[in-house]
């Protein structure tokens, strides 16, 4: 059993007495020592980069993963990641062309096989459990000391399904392993849905209906007992609009706020993520049908409040407009206003979620699943139910069949309010050379969010 991933340098579920010290788990390596040739393919197959930006060269990245990437267990729908999102994806600051890493078959060039790596400042908490225990009344930006460390997110290897179980993934694992340690880089984060040596936390995927007709009918979900379709439709409706004050999209001049909001926010949990306001700028600006991040904006949030003010005063008879300005500025209930940043800027909170389709497999009437992930969230003073609410709203709007989210972070807290159903199948989150003390972590402990 794990004939590879008992020899790589991961947890293995031998070892968890070893759980109380944190770090590498190799000893350390200089670039010097890493191995110059490529890791040797079955005689038939070459490397290649695939170069992304290229418009052919995504294509047949996506093609590959279109026809041969994650399924579900019952093989009714299939990752249906897009070529903009791919490109979004794979090219963040700092990107190396040489981590997207392709096999072609000698002669067709046909693509059969994909693995990338990307830059990540990964943040791992470093505390034994009792300094943690007893550090902890220590606010959490000071008790996340976790220096982060330069790493990479493995993502998107996909074997073409005729050449599955010829130990090519290994092979496919170890080159990539090769090529970011010749760059001097010897952690990695990734997900899995299969269970391997050893997973740092467990987490599952809750599903928000917006479209329960079309959910039901391509069965992703069924009718509940005892309901109607008309009453299961009634039960999702979602308001027409927002109830946020404030909220909009992020625009590029929210960069640096947005990243100083996020950063705080991810320090308090035990593994996370670092971002530059390079990276900030990448990950969340908008993009249609790949990423979409709204703020909530204080100073806007007042303009609105104002301008609802005047126009409810203009309708109040004469003399009761000044008798009625104190009580409504009063009834701000949602806090949008008191930001307790300590820079200037008015942006209080960030809410971001990303686009990933699936194929409907063989379904006459429809081919495609459209959903949307939660990406990374900062509820600030906006309750975070209240935020996802909007969320949902939004991307119902935007037409949307289903919004997913993980339990991790403070996810638990709207889930069921929110009326999101649990999903079968969890998702493993690994560590490639790094143990952790203390693990699997609880899902709330984590902050990390992979693509
Ligand atoms: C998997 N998902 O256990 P053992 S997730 C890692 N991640 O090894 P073969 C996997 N390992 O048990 P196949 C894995 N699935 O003998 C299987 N394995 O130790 C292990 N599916 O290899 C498996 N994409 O080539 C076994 O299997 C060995 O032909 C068997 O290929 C596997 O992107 C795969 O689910 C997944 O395309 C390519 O089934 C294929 O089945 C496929 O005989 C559909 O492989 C798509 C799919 C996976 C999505 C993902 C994250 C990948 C992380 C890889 C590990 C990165 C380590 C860090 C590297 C950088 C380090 C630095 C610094
Ligand atoms: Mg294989």
């Amino acid at each position: 059993k794990y004939a590879f991933w008992g020899s790589q340098p991961v947890m293995q579920f031998s070892d968890e007495a070893k759980d109380v010290e944190d770090g590498p788990i190799d000893a350390p390596k200089t670039v010097e020592e890493v191995r110059k040739e490529p890791y040797t393919l079955p005689s038939s197959f070459v490397w290649c980069e695939c170069n992304i930006n290229d418009p052919h060269e995504v294509q047949e990245v996506y093609t590959l993963l279109h026809n041969n990437y994650v399924e579900d267990d019952d093989a009714m729908f299939r990752f249906n990641y897009s070529p903009e999102f791919l490109q979004w994806a794979l090219q963040p600051p700092g990107y190396q062309r040489d981590w997207h890493v392709g096999v072609r078959v000698k002669g067709s060039n046909k693509l059969v096989a994909f693995i990338s790596g990307i830059p990540a400042s990964i943040r791992f908490i470093v505390f034994s459990n009792k300094l943690a225990a007893f550090i902890s009344g220590i606010p959490a930006s000071i008790r996340a000391n976790g220096k982060p460390v330069p790493a990479v997110e493995i993502n998107f290897l996909c074997v073409l399904k005729k050449l599955r179980s010829k130990r090519l993934a290994p092979v496919l694992i170890k080159e990539i392993t090769r090529r970011v340690n010749l760059r001097g880089i010897w952690q990695a984060a990734y997900t899995a849905g299969v269970v391997l040596p050893r997973p740092v936390c467990g987490c599952r995927y809750w599903h928000r209906s917006l479209n329960p007709k079309k959910l039901i009918e391509v069965r992703f979900s069924s009718l509940q007992p005892r309901m109607t379709m008309a009453r299961t439709i009634k039960l999702y409706r979602l308001p027409a609009s927002t109830t946020t004050p404030g909220l909009r999209p992020m625009e590029a001049h929210d960069t640096a706020a947005v990243t100083e909001l996020l950063n705080g926010h991810l320090a308090q949990f035990k593994l996370t993520q670092h971002f530059s306001e390079d990276e900030v700028a990448h990950w969340f600006l908008p993009q249609p049908l790949v990423v979409d991040t709204y703020v909530v904006d204080s100073q806007l949030a007042q303009q609105q409040q104002q301008q609802q003010q005047s126009s409810e005063a203009q309708q109040l008879p004469a003399g009761a407009a000044d008798a009625a300005a104190p009580s409504s500025s009063s009834s701000s209930s949602n806090g949008a206003g008191s930001s307790s940043s300590s820079s200037s800027s008015s942006i209080v909170s960030v809410v971001s979620f990303y686009t990933l389709p699936s194929s409907v497999l063989g379904h006459e009437e429809h081919n495609e699943l459209r959903a949307a992930y939660m990406f990374y969230t900062v509820p600030g003073p906006t309750p975070l139910t209240q935020l996802m609410q909007d969320a949902l709203t939004l991307a119902a709007g935007k037409g949307y069949d289903v919004f997913n989210a993980l339990d991790l972070m403070d996810n638990a807290s709207f889930l069921k309010e929110l009326k999101f159903g649990i999903g079968d199948g969890a998702l493993q989150y690994y560590l490639y050379n790094w143990r952790m003390a203390n693990t699997p972590l609880q899902p709330k402990e984590l902050g990390l969010i992979l693509l």
